[in-house]
C-alpha cells in the first residue's frame, strides 16, 4: 500500500513537472516574439538590391564625345537609413561617388560598361549587375561605328513611319519634322554615309 501510495506521489509530482514545463514553454512563445521584433536577425532582415535604370543596355548616340548619359540607381532600401555610399564604375575604371541621380560624362565612342556599387551602414559592399552599352555618331544605327549600308537598309525599314507604327525608329528621325521618317531624314544620313566613330 505504501508502496504504491510513493508511486502514486512520484506521478503526481511528474504531473507538476510536466505543467510547469508547458507553462515555461507557452510564457517563452508569449515572451520571445516581441523580443524577435526589437532585434531582428540577419535572416530576418529584408535581402538588400541594387541596379541600374540608366543607362540601358542599348546604342546611344550623340554628336561629339564627351557625352553625358544619365545615370538612374535603383535600390531596394532606403539610402538615407541604409545605404554610407553610391558610386559607379565606366570600364574598371576608379570609382566615382554619386549623390543620387545624375549625369555620367562618356568620354569616347564605342562599347563600354558600368557597374554601380553601394556601401551599408554596417560596411557591408554590394554591386549592381554589369551593364553594357555602346556609344556611337549620328546615323550609325547598327552601333558598328561606321554609317554604312547596314543603316542604309535600317533607315529603308523605318520610311514613313511615325512613332505609333511597329516599325518606328527614332534613331533614324535626323531631321526636321521630327516624328516622321521622311526624305529629309534620308538626305540626312546619306550626308553621314562614310562617317565612322
Ligand atoms: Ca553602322
Amino acid at each position: 500500500m505504501e508502496l504504491s501510495g510513493n508511486e502514486n506521489g512520484g506521478n503526481t509530482l511528474k504531473r507538476i513537472i510536466a505543467l510547469e514545463a508547458v507553462f515555461m514553454m507557452l510564457m517563452a512563445a508569449l515572451i520571445f516574439p516581441s523580443f524577435a521584433a526589437f532585434s531582428p536577425t540577419d535572416a530576418q532582415r529584408p535581402a538588400f538590391s541594387i541596379g541600374i535604370v540608366s543607362p540601358e543596355n542599348r546604342t546611344y548616340i550623340s554628336e561629339s564625345v564627351p557625352a553625358n548619359l544619365s545615370l538612374e540607381v535603383q535600390h531596394s532600401l532606403p539610402r538615407t537609413e541604409f545605404l554610407s555610399w553610391i558610386g559607379y564604375s565606366i570600364d574598371g575604371a576608379e570609382n566615382v561617388t554619386v549623390e543620387g541621380n545624375t549625369t555620367i560624362p562618356i568620354t569616347s565612342y564605342g562599347s563600354h560598361s558600368i557597374t554601380v556599387y553601394a556601401t551599408d551602414v554596417n560596411g557591408t559592399d554590394y554591386a549592381s549587375d554589369t551593364l553594357h552599352f555602346t556609344l556611337t555618331i549620328p546615323g550609325d544605327f547598327n552601333g558598328n561605328g561606321q554609317v554604312d549600308i547596314p543603316d542604309v537598309v535600317l533607315a529603308a525599314m523605318a520610311f514613313e513611319a511615325t512613332p505609333s507604327d511597329p516599325n518606328w525608329n527614332p534613331d533614324v528621325d535626323l531631321a526636321p519634322v521630327f516624328g516622321r521618317i521622311d526624305i529629309f531624314d534620308l538626305a540626312t544620313l546619306v550626308s553621314y554615309y562614310g562617317n565612322s566613330a
